[in-house]
Parts: C-alpha cells; sequence; structure tokens
C-alpha cells in the first residue's frame, strides 16, 4: 500500500480532528482501496503535485470538471478578471446571459436553462420541476445510478454509496425514498413493468444516459430512444443527468452522441470550469413553470455566481472555437489499448469500458452492463493496482466505482507513461 509523504501525512491526522472523515466528501477518504488521501499543492495540465513535491499524472480531473486540465491558462484569466469586479452580487450579470446562450447553443434539449451551485442541486430541482409539470409524484430511477445526495434520489445510488456499500443512507425518511422507483440499468422489460403498475403516476425517470458512478458503462442500443418512447406514451417525462457527460462526450452531450432528447437535462462539472456551477434546463414551456414565472420553487444565493459563470464560459467557449472530442478520443483509446494490453500479457482479467474520454478498467473477466456486473469486479485487486499505479505516479479514482478521465492536457507521451507503470503495476497483481 503506497504511503503519502510526511507533510500529506500529517495533514491527514489535523483533517481529522477537524472534519469528519478527514475529507470534506467521502469517497476523497481513500475508504474504497484502503490507505490514507494525498494533500494537493498544485495542478498544472494533467498533473498535479502533492504537498511532499511528488507529481502524479491526473486521471480523476476533479471528477470531470477539467476537460482542459488543470489551471488552462483562459479559464484562470476568466476567473481572475471576473474577481477583481466583484465576487457576488445576488444581482443578474451579463456573463449568466453568456453561459446560458452557449449552453442552449449546444445542448439540443435546453431551450432555456436556470443555472445553480452543484449537481445535486440541480438533480434535486429538475425532479421538482418534472413533478410540478406533470403534477405527479413518482420518479423511476436506475439501480446504481447516482444524481447527488438529496433525500429521495439515494436509493440504490453508485458514487460514494457505491464504494462504501451503503444500500440506503441513514437520515432519509422511508417516505421520502417510497417516492423513487429503483429499476436495473439497461433492462426496457423492467421500465416496461413499472410503468405497467404505475404508469399514470409517474412524473419521470432521471438516467444518467452512459453510467459514471458505479465506473462507466454505456447505454444498451435502443435503451435511451426507449426511455423516450415510453415516458413520451405515459405522459411523463424523461430527465437526463449529464452532470458527467454534458459537454465530455460532445458538445451536445450524451444526447447528442445517441441522438436521444430528453425533456429535461442536468448539467454540472464542465459547465463550471472547476468553480460551483450546475444548471438545468429543458423547452420553454416546462421551464416557464418555475419560480418567478411558475409556481415551482428554486432559489440561491449563489446561483449563477459570476466567477463560477466566467470559468464555465471560458471552458465552454474554448471547446466550442476547437471542438477537442475526435482528439479526446484518440487519446483515451491509447490508453485504453495499452491498459488491456498490459493486463493481458500479465494475464489479469478485465474489462475495459470507455465512451470517449471516460472509461472504467474493471478487473472482471464479465461484461459490465448494469450495476450488480459492476460489483463483481475485483475490488482488492483494483486497490492493490491503484496503490502501485500511485507508487509510480499516476492518480486513478480512489474507488472501483467511479470514472476515470482524460483531458486535452494528457499528451501521447503522458498516456505512455502511464502505460510503462500499468506494465509494472499488472505483473505484481497475479498474486492479489
Ligand atoms: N460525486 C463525486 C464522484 N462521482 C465525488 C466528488 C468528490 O469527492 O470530490
Amino acid at each position: 500500500m503506497y504511503t503519502p509523504g510526511a507533510r500529506s501525512q500529517a495533514l491527514w491526522r489535523t483533517a481529522c480532528t477537524l472534519i469528519p472523515g478527514g475529507v470534506n466528501s467521502p469517497v476523497r477518504a481513500f475508504k474504497g482501496v484502503g490507505g490514507q488521501p494525498l494533500f494537493v499543492e498544485r495542478g498544472y495540465g494533467c498533473c498535479v503535485q502533492d504537498v511532499d513535491g511528488k507529481e502524479y499524472i491526473d486521471y480523476v480531473m476533479s471528477w470531470g470538471p477539467l476537460i482542459l486540465g488543470h489551471a488552462y491558462p483562459r479559464v484562470v484569466e476568466a476567473i481572475r478578471q471576473t474577481c477583481e469586479k466583484g465576487t457576488s452580487f445576488g444581482m443578474p450579470t451579463e456573463l449568466e446571459n453568456r453561459l446560458a446562450s452557449r449552453i442552449v447553443q449546444c445542448v439540443p434539449s435546453i431551450q432555456k436553462v436556470r443555472m445553480v451551485s452543484s449537481g445535486t442541486e440541480a438533480a434535486m430541482s429538475a425532479i421538482r420541476l418534472a413533478r410540478g409539470f406533470t403534477g405527479r409524484d413518482l420518479i423511476v430511477k436506475f439501480d446504481g445510478c447516482y444524481h447527488g445526495h438529496s433525500d429521495g434520489l439515494l436509493a440504490a445510488a453508485g458514487s460514494g454509496l457505491a464504494t462504501f456499500a451503503i444500500p440506503d443512507t441513514k437520515g432519509v425518511p422511508a417516505k421520502h425514498a417510497e417516492g423513487t422507483l429503483v429499476v436495473p440499468y439497461n433492462n426496457c422489460d423492467a421500465v416496461e413493468a413499472v410503468f405497467a403498475k404505475h404508469g399514470d403516476k409517474i412524473a419521470g425517470i432521471i438516467v444518467e444516459p452512459i453510467a459514471g458512478n458505479v465506473g462507466v458503462i454505456a447505454p444498451a442500443s435502443g435503451f435511451l430512444a426507449f426511455l423516450g418512447d415510453i415516458t413520451q406514451r405515459h405522459g411523463s417525462l424523461l430527465i437526463f443527468d449529464e452532470v458527467i457527460t454534458g459537454f465530455r462526450v460532445g458538445l451536445g452531450g450524451a444526447q447528442g452522441l445517441y441522438g436521444v432528447t430528453p425533456d429535461i437535462t442536468v448539467l454540472g462539472k464542465i459547465i463550471g470550469g472547476g468553480m460551483p456551477a450546475a444548471a438545468y434546463g429543458a423547452r420553454a414551456e416546462i421551464m416557464d413553470c418555475l419560480a418567478p414565472v411558475g409556481a415551482v420553487y428554486q432559489a440561491g444565493t449563489l446561483s449563477g455566481n459570476p466567477v463560477a459563470m466566467a470559468a464555465g464560459l471560458a471552458t465552454v467557449e474554448t471547446l466550442i472555437e476547437d471542438p477537442p472530442y475526435a482528439r479526446l478520443d484518440a487519446s483515451a483509446a491509447l490508453l485504453e489499448t495499452g491498459l488491456r494490453d498490459a493486463a493481458r500479457e500479465a494475464g489479469i482479467p478485465v474489462r475495459q469500458n470507455r465512451v470517449g474520454s471516460m472509461q472504467t478498467l474493471f478487473f472482471t473477466d464479465s461484461p459490465v452492463t448494469d450495476y450488480p456486473t459492476a460489483k463483481k469486479s475485483d475490488a482488492r485487486r483494483y486497490a492493490a493496482f491503484f496503490h502501485g499505479m500511485l507508487e509510480q505516479g499516476v492518480y486513478l479514482a480512489p474507488s472501483q466505482f467511479e470514472a476515470g478521465f482524460v483531458s486535452t492536457a494528457h499528451s501521447d507521451a503522458h498516456i505512455q507513461r502511464t502505460i510503462a507503470a500499468a506494465r509494472k503495476v499488472m505483473t505484481g497483481l497475479k498474486s492479489v
């Protein structure tokens, strides 16, 4: 197991006395892989440096927002210039219009968009909007999909809950979770059955169009189109949670990639450029149900925060001006092939799931298509791989059940270094 340097260790000891578990978000604590987290000093390009001066090639990239890499100069400059004029007003700014118009331009389902501060808030508000618009209460979600930590959406969720095998968190009254019907991902029959029973009470389906919080799982062919069809047949709404996939798998997100347009879209991560911003959007008829036009309430002191808008705008405009998706795909494919070859040479069975620049290496020999098959992955082997890679200067997600990300800052040389590291580490995994 990798032991971080002395400063990281000291900061960790202090953090544990001040902050529950020493972290402000559970998966950062390394509990899924064992050991102690690194404390970061700085990030540049595709690398981070810890407080002890060791450099790592980073494939977490702040869990997805940093598609352009750490401290991308245009983003940093936009933040700097905006801060100098004030950091928050609680009054509208032009930056909100500019980011909103870029989102409307790129995301097929969105005519109007409301900015908030986190993906959790955006998903929670999208659900409220779906309920307000349809006048129905029930929500369908998929086993292992994660939509933030609002009460009703924590049922059978991925991300930290998958990492810690928490089936249902304490503190959520049973009646809150009762409004959420959980069905297996990629399973049209199960969705059909739930609609046959509750169809006229279902406000909407919320889905990660590419699952990213149990590791990456692509939608089965026709699955998303089926969800569009069944929601339309029953007068309920289809909500795509594109917090991870928005601007990640293309300018139009997963809906652009697969050609399926949902009713409501939830965005986060990349649209904040590494600052706290998220959003939800839909056609005008739905969005105008929100206060102050309509009667569905949602608000926030820091919603549309100018600094976050500036960072998001600089990121999104960079992507629009020179879409990097073909390059990202090529870089991620290089990594995918290299890791798979390294595993094969070492005789370690793996499955590599990848869509564009998001991917997960599962330590299993059977296909991973839903949460139960993801759970078959050998978590002990993943942990050993994770620690071996840290030793070699490569930072992977500290849990098997997360997506890894390639950014435009990952050069072929960085990826080749990563593959060389994986070759060394994989040979030691046979005995694990
Ligand atoms: N929910 C994030 C992973 N899917 C974790 C965020 C964090 O710990 O920073």
